[in-house]
C-alpha cells in the first residue's frame, strides 16, 4: 500500500458539495467505523485499488454481487458484446427470455419472474403482489431486516438504517408504516402471537431467510420451517428476501440450502453480476396477478436492461459451470475458524457468525441470533478492527451490522494475508 489518501480526501471534499453526505449510499460514508472516506479506482479478482493506488483484499464485494470476484473477463466480454448492439430499447429482447428461463430453472418454486433494477424494487413489488393476492394490508418483517428503502419496509430496518441508528426513517408517513408489524428473528412464538391477534389482516411475512443486514445471523433449526407452517395455516404468503442470500448460500439460495419453499422470492446483487438487476417471482397463479396479465401494477424503464441481463446471464452460466460453492464454503470456514482461534488466543470476546460465504465477526462472546443480541456487540471495537484491517490492506464492510463476503477469487495467499492482518490488528485491541 502506498499509504497515501490525498486523492480520496480531495474527492470526498468535492463530493460533499454536490452529493448528500458525499456518497450515493449511506454505508459508503464509513461513518460508523470512523475511517477516512474511500474512493476506489478499479478492481480485479479479490482485490480493489483506491484512487491513491492502495491495494486492498476485498471482503465487501460490492455488498454481495462479486461472488466470482471482480472484473471476470467472461462478464466484461458479455457486457461489451451486448453494448455494441445498443444499451437499452424499452422493448423486449431475446436475452431477457433466456435469463428468465435460467432463473426459473435454477431457483426453486419460480414459475414466473419479473425483472426490476434493484433489490428495493424487488421487495416492494413482492409485497404489493402479496397484498393484491390476499386483499389484506398488514405485513410482518424482522427487527433488523433490511429489504431496501420502500416506505413500508423502512420500519426497524437493518443495514445502513441500523448502522446509522435511524431504523425508522424520517419522511415515512405513519400511514405507510402502520401496517408493518415487527418481530425478532428466530422467534416463532412472536410470529404466532401476531397472527393470533391480527391473522386475517396479514398479507405476508417478508424475511431474509439468512439475515445479513443485522450482521450475518443463521436461522435456528426449525425456524424457517416454522414460518412456512404458520403463514400457510393463516392464509398469508411467505416472502423470502434472497437479494443477499440468493445464489450466495447455495446456487438455489436459502430455499435450496434449508429445503423450505417461499411463495415469493426477491433477488438482486449476484444476479446482475454487478449491474443494476433485481427480480421477484413465484408460482404462476401469484405472478400472473402482475400487470399486464393482472391488476397489480409494477413497471420500469430499464427493467430487463440488455447490459444488466447480459451480465446476469454470464454470471449465472459461470456459476452453473464452475459450481464454486464447496470452495467458497472451505475458504469462509477457514477464515471464520482462524479469526475465532486468534481471538481465543488473545482472550478477546469474538463471535463469528457464518452461513456459506457470508460472515460477520461480532465483538462480544455471543451467541448472536437476532438484532438484540447483535446490538450487544462492542461496535467501537468493531470500528477499531475495521480501521486496523484497512491499514493492513484488508477491506471489510464498514459496519458491524453488515455481512462480509468471500468470493471464488479469494486464494490461500489471501487467506494467510487476512489472518496475519487480523492477528496484528486484534492484538492492538
Ligand atoms: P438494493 O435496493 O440496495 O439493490 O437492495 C436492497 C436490499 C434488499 N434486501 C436485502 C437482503 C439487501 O441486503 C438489500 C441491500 N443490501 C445493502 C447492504 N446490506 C446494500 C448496500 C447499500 O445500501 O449501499
Amino acid at each position: 500500500m502506498s499509504g497515501g489518501s490525498e486523492r480520496s480526501r480531495a474527492l470526498a471534499a468535492r463530493a460533499q458539495r454536490v452529493i448528500p453526505g458525499g456518497v450515493n449510499s449511506p454505508v459508503r460514508a464509513f461513518r460508523s467505523v470512523g475511517g477516512e472516506p474511500l474512493f476506489l479506482a478499479r478492481a480485479a479478482g479479490s482485490s480493489v485499488w483506491d484512487v491513491d493506488g492502495n491495494r486492498y483484499l476485498d471482503y465487501l464485494g460490492s455488498w454481495g454481487p462479486m461472488l466470482l470476484g471482480h472484473a471476470r473477463p467472461e462478464i466484461l466480454a458479455a457486457i461489451q458484446a451486448a453494448a455494441v448492439d445498443g444499451v437499452s430499447f424499452g422493448v423486449s429482447t431475446e436475452r431477457e427470455v433466456r435469463f428468465a428461463e435460467l432463473l426459473t430453472r435454477i431457483v426453486p418454486g419460480l414459475e414466473r419472474v419479473r425483472l426490476v433494477n434493484s433489490g428495493t424494487e424487488a421487495c416492494m413489488s413482492a409485497v404489493r403482489v402479496a397484498r393484491g393476492a390476499t386483499g389484506r394490508d398488514r405485513i410482518i418483517k424482522i427487527a433488523g431486516g433490511y429489504h431496501g428503502h420502500a416506505d413500508a419496509l423502512l420500519v426497524r430496518a437493518g443495514s445502513g438504517a441500523e448502522t446509522l441508528g435511524i431504523p425508522d426513517s424520517a419522511g415515512v408517513p405513519a400511514g405507510a408504516a402502520r401496517d408493518t408489524l415487527v418481530v425478532p428473528y428466530n422467534d416463532l412464538a412472536a410470529v404466532e402471537a401476531l397472527f393470533e391477534r391480527h391473522g386475517p389482516t396479514i398479507a405476508a411475512m417478508i424475511v431474509e431467510p439468512v439475515p445479513g443486514n443485522m450482521g450475518t445471523v443463521a436461522p435456528l433449526p426449525g425456524y424457517l420451517e416454522g414460518l412456512r407452517r404458520i403463514t400457510a395455516a393463516q392464509g398469508a404468503l411467505l416472502i423470502f428476501d434472497e437479494v443477499m442470500s440468493g445464489f450466495r448460500v447455495a446456487l438455489g439460495g436459502a430455499q435450496q440450502r434449508y429445503g423450505v419453499s417461499a411463495d415469493l422470492v426477491c433477488l438482486g446483487k449476484v444476479i446482475g453480476g454487478g449491474l443494476p438487476v433485481g427480480a421477484y417471482g413465484g408460482r404462476a397463479a401469484l405472478m400472473d396477478l402482475v400487470a399486464p396479465s393482472g391488476a397489480v401494477y409494477q413497471a420500469g424503464t430499464l427493467s430487463g436492461n440488455p447490459l444488466g441481463v447480459a451480465a446476469g446471464l454470464a454470471m449465472l452460466e459461470l456459476l452453473e459451470r464452475e459450481d464454486p460453492y464447496a470452495q467458497l464454503e472451505r475458504y469462509a470456514a477457514a477464515l471464520a475458524e482462524g479469526l475465532t482461534a486468534i481471538a481465543r488466543e488473545l482472550g478477546l470476546p469474538l463471535c463469528v457468525n457464518r452461513v456459506g460465504s457470508m460472515l460477520t465477526p461480532f465483538f462480544w462472546a455471543g451467541p448472536v441470533t437476532d438484532l438484540a443480541s447483535a446490538q450487544r456487540s462492542d461496535v467501537a471495537r468493531f470500528a477499531a478492527f475495521h480501521r486496523g484491517m484497512r491499514q493492513r490492506g484488508v477491506l471489510l464492510p464498514p459496519s458491524q451490522f453488515e455481512a462480509a463476503f468471500v468470493s471464488a477469487a479469494h486464494s490461500d495467499e489471501d487467506l494467510q494475508q487476512t489472518l496475519e492482518a487480523a492477528r496484528e490488528t486484534l492484538r492492538t485491541l
